[in-house]
């Protein structure tokens, strides 16, 4: 896919989950970089700085989507030649791609560590890491009973049911507005990540902080199943991240409530550290408030010395 239609596709949800996104700007740079017959770095440069620009502004919340274009371009600039450049760019890619798909395997065979036979678990939204870890454990024979929930408004609930279900796996739709009440019969909560701040903080799909209400209160253990690359490295200062606002259309449709009626629609949410248990990442267990120090070393941060 090219760079505007990737865009396009991440924008319109029919490519989604956080690790997704990020896969398919690789793949598109991987592209641009592949089909670029030009031979001036000036040039290509300014194309990948403008695709660059494109993929990033697709979906604000997720920061793998920046980090994976961040990663293919990588060591990039018109100091090198052409084939140079377009060489490291589908290298950078491809290791990207193939890097964060083990990813998620290595993070099911963690997880699934964690999970006990006869496990009652909860999960939102679509996750592909959480349902990593759900799938391993039910693959290596734990009886487990999953509860997903429908994920209003975009109803990713459903995705995950008929992904479980094909598994093998004992899954339960609920609506969102039953997770308190269902709570009570969980042993744990697994959910994945768009964004993880230094301060501990997750983002991801909204709803996902009522979970960890909910967990919190009746003391069920809340995983968050994650890539490292959904760290930020932009929040070594703030956890300030953007959360996305869609469309008032995909809540309620024209002539549904008076025209008086406003509508908000916000598609994230935010979960602070202290309701969560175990960050589960392809490079182990870690907790929350660890989560500063994982930035500074995968990014390779130098922090200043005062
Ligand atoms: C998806 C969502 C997922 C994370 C992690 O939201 O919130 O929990 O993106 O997914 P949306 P994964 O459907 O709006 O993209 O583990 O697959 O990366």
């Amino acid at each position: 896919m090219t760079i505007e239609e990737t865009a396009t596709a991440i924008k319109d949800m029919s490519i989604r989950g956080a690790g997704k996104i990020a896969r398919a700007c690789a793949s598109a740079l991987y592209e641009l970089a592949e089909s670029y017959d030009g031979d001036d770095p000036e040039e290509f440069m300014e194309m990948l700085e403008d695709a660059k620009n494109d993929l990033i502004a697709s979906r604000p919340t997720a920061v793998s989507l920046y980090n994976g274009v961040m990663y293919s371009l990588k060591g990039i600039g018109k100091w090198m030649d052409v084939e140079e450049m377009r060489r490291e760019v589908m290298n950078n890619a491809d290791e990207f791609i193939k890097d964060s798909i083990q990813a998620v395997k290595t993070i099911g065979e963690l997880g699934a560590e964690i999970v006990d036979d006869g496990d009652v678990i909860m999960t939102h939204c679509n996750s592909s890491a959480a349902l990593s870890v759900i799938k391993e454990a039910h693959a290596q024979g734990k009886n487990i009973k999953v509860y997903a929930t429908e994920t209003r408004p975009w109803r990713q609930g459903l995705i995950t049911v008929r992904q479980l279900a094909e598994a093998g796996v004992d899954v339960t739709l609920i609506v969102d507005s039953a997770v308190r009440l269902v709570m009570e019969d969980v042993d744990k909560v697994f959910v994945g990540a768009d964004t993880i701040t230094a301060q501990g903080t997750l983002f991801n799909k909204v709803g996902t902080s009522q979970l960890a209400l909910a967990a919190n209160e009746l003391d069920v253990p809340f995983y968050v199943c994650t890539e490292s690359y959904k760290f930020s490295p932009m929040s070594l200062n703030s956890d300030n991240v953007r959360i996305e606002v869609r469309e008032t259309a995909e809540i309620v449709k024209e002539g549904e409530v008076p025209k008086e009626v406003k509508i908000y629609n916000p598609v994230f949410d935010r979960t602070p550290a202290k309701f969560i248990d175990t960050i589960i990442t392809e490079k182990g267990g870690i907790s929350p408030y660890k989560a500063r120090d994982f930035i500074i070393e995968q990014f390779g941060i130098k922090e200043e010395v005062h």
